[in-house]
C-alpha cells in the first residue's frame, strides 16, 4: 500500500483466518517496513540530461501532481524551483506541493485551470513533470494548446511507475525514479554547474510574462470575490471557507461541483490542505474520508466540503463520528442539485434534465431534507448559513467546537467556474475556455 506507487490494496481475508492461531508472532509494521525503501533513482545519465535540457530552456515549467506529496517531495521543489527560478504548476491531486502563495507557484493546470497556470505550460519550450499522469482533466482532453502542447513542448516525465512514461505524451526524456530522489540527484548535478546564475537571467522575459497572465486572470475573476448574493455565490463560497481554515488544516473534498470551485479559489499552503479523489472520482469520498484524516492527523482541524447529494447519501457518518468522537466539521455545498450531473445534461442534452434536480413535485419549490436537523437529531451540532459574510465565521467556530459540527450552507448552482482549458466528452463536443484562445505554436 504504501510503497511502489502507493495506492488502495484489497485484503480479502477468508473468515477462519481470524478463527485460527499459529506458532508465529506477528511484527510490528514500523519495525518491518522501517529499512524497506523504494525510492529509486533515476539513471544518473538521464539526471545531467535532465539538467542540460532545464539549463537550456528559455520557457521552462514544472508540473506536478499526486507524486510530490506522496514522495514527500515539496521541500526539494521548492529549492529546485527556487534555483532555477521555473514557475510551479499543478494538477489537481498536485494543488498545494508548493505553497500556493509562492510567487513561483502557478496554479491549477486543468480544463478549469488558472490562465496564468495552463497559458505557460501549454507555452513552456520544457516541461519537467514530477509524478503527474496527464488524465483528461489536467490536460484538457489532450487537445493539443489548451494545457499543453507536446510536441513540440518537450517533455521530462519522472514518474515512480513506468507506465505512466509516454503513456499519455510522447516524452523527449523519460525517467523512472521516486520525485523526491530525482529532486536530490538534481540539484546534487547543479552543485557541479559554475554557470546556473548566469544562465537564470534569461528567466527574466518568461517570469514577466507569466505575471501578465496572472494579473488578467485576477482581474477576470475578481467580480466573484464580493458578490454578496444569496443563495451564496459559489466563487465567494470557496474563498470564504477557504478564510475561515487554520493554516494546518486539512479539507477534505467530495466530489461534484464544489470540488471545482474549491480547486479554483481555495489557496492550500501544504501538499495536503486540500485531498479529493480524482482519478476515481466516488460520492462520499470528502463525506466520510474527513473521519479518516481525523483519524490519521489528529491534531489537525479536518473539514469537509460535500455536496447536499452526497452528503444524503452517506449521512451515516453523522452517528460514525459521535460513536467515535471524532471532532469533524461538515460544510454541506446545498445548492439544492446533483449539479455537476445537472449541468452536463442542460450542455449536452438540449436542456433536458433527469433526476439531478431537488424539488418539491407539486409546487417545484427547491426541496432538501433540514439538514442541520439532521445533524442535530444525530447528537451532532448543527446549523445553517445563507449569507457570505458568515461563513468564514462559521467554520472557524465549528473548528473551535471540538466536535462534530455541521454547517448547511445555501449555495447557488447556476454558475460554473472558469477556466482556461476545455474538456471533451466523445462524441459529444468540447467547450470553450472562458479565458484566452488555443495556442497555436509559432
Ligand atoms: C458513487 C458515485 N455515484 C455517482 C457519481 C457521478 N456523479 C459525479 S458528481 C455527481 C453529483 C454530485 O452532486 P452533489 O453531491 O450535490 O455535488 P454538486 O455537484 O452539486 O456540487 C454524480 C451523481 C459519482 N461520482 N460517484
Ligand atoms: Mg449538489
Amino acid at each position: 500500500m504504501v510503497t511502489g506507487r502507493p495506492g488502495p490494496v484489497v485484503l480479502d481475508v477468508p473468515f477462519d483466518v481470524f478463527l485460527e492461531s499459529a506458532a508465529e508472532e506477528a511484527p510490528k509494521p514500523e519495525e518491518w517496513s522501517a529499512n524497506i525503501s523504494s525510492r529509486c533513482g533515476a539513471d544518473p545519465e538521464g539526471v545531467v540530461k535532465a539538467v542540460n535540457m532545464l539549463l537550456g530552456a528559455e520557457r521552462p515549467c514544472i508540473i506536478v501532481g499526486q507524486g510530490v506529496r506522496y514522495g514527500g517531495a515539496s521541500a526539494d521543489l521548492l529549492k529546485l524551483a527556487e534555483r532555477l527560478k521555473i514557475p510551479v504548476a499543478s494538477s489537481a491531486s498536485g494543488l498545494g506541493a508548493i505553497d500556493t502563495h509562492h510567487p513561483l507557484a502557478l496554479g491549477l493546470v486543468a480544463r478549469g485551470g488558472h490562465y496564468q497556470a495552463n497559458h505557460a505550460t501549454r507555452q513552456a519550450d520544457v516541461l519537467l513533470a514530477l509524478g503527474v499522469r496527464f488524465d483528461d482533466r489536467t490536460s484538457s482532453s489532450w487537445i493539443p494548446g489548451y494545457s499543453f502542447t507536446i510536441p513540440p513542448t518537450r517533455l521530462i516525465h519522472v514518474d515512480i511507475d513506468p507506465e505512466e512514461i509516454g503513456r499519455n505524451y510522447p516524452v523527449a526524456l523519460g525517467l523512472m525514479a521516486d520525485v523526491r530522489t530525482f529532486l536530490r540527484q538534481v540539484l546534487a548535478e547543479l552543485d557541479r554547474h559554475k554557470d546556473v546564475d548566469k544562465k537564470l537571467d534569461a528567466r527574466k522575459k518568461w517570469l514577466a510574462a507569466i505575471d501578465g497572465y496572472r494579473k488578467e486572470w485576477d482581474k477576470f475573476v475578481s467580480p466573484g470575490f464580493s458578490d454578496d448574493t444569496t443563495p451564496i455565490n459559489p466563487q465567494r463560497a470557496a474563498l470564504e471557507i477557504d478564510k475561515g481554515l487554520p493554516e494546518d488544516a486539512i479539507l477534505v473534498s467530495d466530489i461534484g461541483v464544489h470540488h471545482n470551485w474549491l480547486l479554483g479559489y481555495c489557496k492550500p499552503r501544504r501538499p495536503d490542505s486540500l485531498i479529493g479523489s480524482m482519478g476515481f472520482g466516488p460520492m462520499g469520498f470528502g463525506v466520510a474520508g474527513v473521519l479518516g484524516a481525523k483519524f490519521a492527523a489528529p491534531d489537525r482541524p479536518c473539514v469537509s466540503v460535500c455536496g447536499d447529494g452526497a452528503f444524503f447519501m452517506h449521512a451515516s457518518v453523522l452517528g460514525t463520528a459521535v460513536e467515535y468522537d471524532l471532532p469533524v466539521v461538515w460544510v454541506v455545498w446545498n445548492n439544492y442539485a446533483y449539479a455537476s450531473i445537472r449541468g452536463l445534461q442542460r450542455g449536452y442534452l438540449k436542456g433536458r434534465e433527469l433526476a439531478t434536480d431537488f424539488h418539491d413535485p407539486k409546487t417545484g419549490e427547491r426541496y432538501n431534507p433540514d439538514f442541520a436537523a439532521m445533524a442535530r437529531s444525530c447528537g451532532v451540532e448543527g446549523v445553517r448559513v445563507d449569507r457570505a459574510g458568515d461563513l468564514a465565521e462559521a467554520v472557524r467556530k465549528g473548528i473551535a467546537a471540538n466536535k462534530p459540527y455541521l454547517i448547511d450552507v445555501d449555495i447557488a448552482a447556476d454558475i460554473n467556474p472558469a477556466g482556461a482549458g476545455v474538456w471533451e466528452l466523445p462524441g459529444l463536443g468540447q467547450s470553450m475556455p472562458s479565458i484566452g484562445t488555443r495556442y497555436q505554436p509559432g
